[in-house]
C-alpha cells in the first residue's frame, strides 16, 4: 500500500508507518475521531484529487466533469435519504467553514446569532471571541445549568427573548447528553429566527436513530463527516428548500473555491454505509460502550460532568484526583490511550491547563470493543491516573493496551 511513497519519499513514508501503528496498537478515545472503512479511504486516496470541478453538478466552470457529477449527484441525494433533509450542500471543506458558509449566506455581518458557550460544551465557530464568528457577529451565548450540567433551557429562551437573534443555533463538542432540537426551534419560531442545529459530534448517533433527529423542523443543519459518522474528513450543510440559494451561493462562490471532489466521492461511500442495517447496531453500540465505560470510571471514583452519559461522551472533571488535564493527557498518552484535555463547565483553569479530559467511544466501538473491554479501558484510565508519573505502569498499561488491541485488528491490508 505504501510501496510508491517508500520510493518516492521514505520520510513521510516512515510517518505514515508510524501512524497506522499507533492507530493499530493504542486506544482512540478522541470522541470526535474514528476509523474510516477501507472503501472511504480508497476513493479518498482516488484520482478525483486531481479535478476542479468549481459550481455544482451540470453547472460546472470547468469541463470534464461528467464523472464528478455522478458522485457528487450521488453525496447529495444520500444525504437528503440519510438525514431526511430537502436540500443537501456536500462541498463543505470541514465544519468550521460549513458554519461559517450559513452565517454568510444566511444574515449580514454584524447581526446577532445565540449559540452555546464554548467552556459550557460549544464549538469555536460558535462565537467564541477568537474565532471569525465572534468577530464577525454579535454573538449572544448559553450554557449549562450549574449544578446538572444540562442545557439551560430557560435561561437559553429567555436570552432569546431579550436578545432576538436572528438565528438561534444548537449543537454541542463537549456535551454528554442528548439535545432537544425541538426546543430550540420553537424558541426561533418564537421569535421568528433561523434554527440551525450543528450535529457534527452525534450525526451517527441521529441517523442510528439513537438520539433524536433535528429533521425535518430545523431550518438548517450542519455536520461534519467523520466524526460518529464515520466518513472522511468533510462537512455537509442540509437545509430547508427556501434557504437552499442563499447556502448554496455563500458555500461556492462565496467562500470556497473547487470542491474537493475525492473526499466527495468518500462521503458518497461513507452515507452509502451508513444507511445499512449494521450502522443503526453500531450507533447503539456508541452509546452502551459510553454508558459502560462511564459506569466503570464513576466505580473508580471520577468526578463525571452531568454525573454520566447518554451519547458517545464523556466528559471528566479531574480536581478531585488532584491531576489537570493537561498532565492527564500527557499521562494517558505514555500508556498509548489517547485523549484531549478539556475546559469543563464553570471551569477555573485555562483551555492550555483545564480542569478535566473528554473521552468517546467511537473509534473503539469500530474496531468491535464492547462493554466488557470498556470496562478494561475505565481500569486502565484510572490506574494511569492514580499513579501519575509513574513509568512502570505507563509501561504495564501500555503492554495490557497492546495486547488488548491485538485482539481487535485495524488496517491490515494497509501494509
Ligand atoms: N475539533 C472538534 C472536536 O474535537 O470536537 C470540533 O470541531
Amino acid at each position: 500500500m505504501l510501496k510508491y511513497v517508500e520510493q518516492v519519499d521514505p520520510e513521510i513514508a516512515a510517518s505514515l508507518r508510524g501512524e497506522i501503528e499507533r492507530q493499530r496498537f493504542g486506544l482512540e478515545l478522541i470522541p470526535s475521531e474514528n476509523f474510516v472503512s477501507p472503501a472511504v479511504l480508497q476513493a479518498l486516496g482516488s484520482v478525483m484529487t486531481n479535478k476542479y470541478s468549481e459550481g455544482y453538478p451540470h453547472k460546472r466552470y470547468y469541463g470534464g466533469n461528467k464523472y464528478i457529477d455522478m458522485a457528487e449527484d450521488l453525496a447529495i441525494e444520500r444525504a437528503k435519504k440519510l438525514f431526511g433533509a430537502e436540500h443537501a450542500n456536500v462541498q463543505p471543506y470541514s465544519g468550521s467553514p460549513a458554519n461559517i458558509a450559513v452565517y454568510t449566506g444566511l444574515l449580514e455581518l454584524g447581526d446577532t446569532i445565540m449559540g452555546m458557550n464554548l467552556a459550557h460544551g460549544g464549538h469555536l465557530t460558535h462565537g467564541h471571541p477568537v474565532n471569525f464568528s465572534g468577530k464577525a457577529y454579535n454573538f449572544v451565548q448559553y450554557g449549562v445549568d450549574s449544578k446538572t450540567h444540562r442545557i439551560d433551557y430557560d435561561q437559553m429562551r429567555q436570552i432569546a427573548l431579550k436578545e432576538r437573534p436572528k438565528l438561534i443555533l444548537s449543537g454541542a463538542t463537549a456535551y454528554p447528553r442528548e439535545i432537544d432540537f425541538h426546543a430550540f426551534h420553537e424558541v426561533a419560531q418564537e421569535i421568528e429566527a433561523v434554527s440551525m442545529a450543528d450535529i457534527a459530534h452525534i450525526a451517527g448517533l441521529i441517523v442510528g436513530d439513537v438520539h433524536r433527529s433535528p429533521f425535518p423542523f430545523t431550518d438548517v443543519v450542519t455536520t461534519t463527516t467523520h466524526k460518529t459518522l464515520r466518513g472522511p474528513r468533510g462537512a455537509v450543510i442540509m437545509c430547508k428548500e427556501r434557504f437552499a440559494k442563499d447556502i448554496d451561493r455563500a458555500v461556492f462562490p462565496g467562500l470556497q473555491g473547487g470542491p474537493h471532489d475525492h473526499v466527495n466521492a468518500a462521503k458518497a461511500v461513507a452515507f452509502k454505509e451508513a444507511m445499512q442495517p449494521s450502522f443503526k447496531e453500531y450507533a447503539v453500540q456508541i452509546v452502551n460502550n459510553a454508558v459502560a465505560l462511564a459506569e466503570e470510571l464513576l466505580a473508580q471514583g471520577f468526578d463525571l460532568i452531568s454525573g454520566g452519559t447518554d451519547n458517545h461522551l464523556i466528559l471528566i472533571d479531574l480536581t478531585n484526583k488532584g491531576v489537570t488535564g493537561k498532565k492527564a493527557e500527557a499521562a494517558l498518552d505514555e500508556a498509548h490511550i489517547t485523549c484531549n484535555k478539556n475546559m469543563v463547565p464553570f471551569d477555573k483553569r485555562t483551555p492550555f491547563n483545564p480542569s478535566g479530559i473528554r473521552i468517546g467511544t467511537p473509534a473503539l466501538t469500530t474496531r468491535g470493543m464492547k462493554e466488557a473491554e470498556m470496562k478494561l479501558v475505565g481500569g486502565w484510565i484510572a490506574e494511569v491516573i492514580h499513579n501519575v508519573d509513574d513509568e512502570t505502569v505507563y509501561q504495564k498499561v501500555r503492554d495490557e493496551v497492546r495486547a488488548l488491541c491485538e485482539q481487535f485488528p485495524l488496517y491490515m491490508e494497509q501494509e
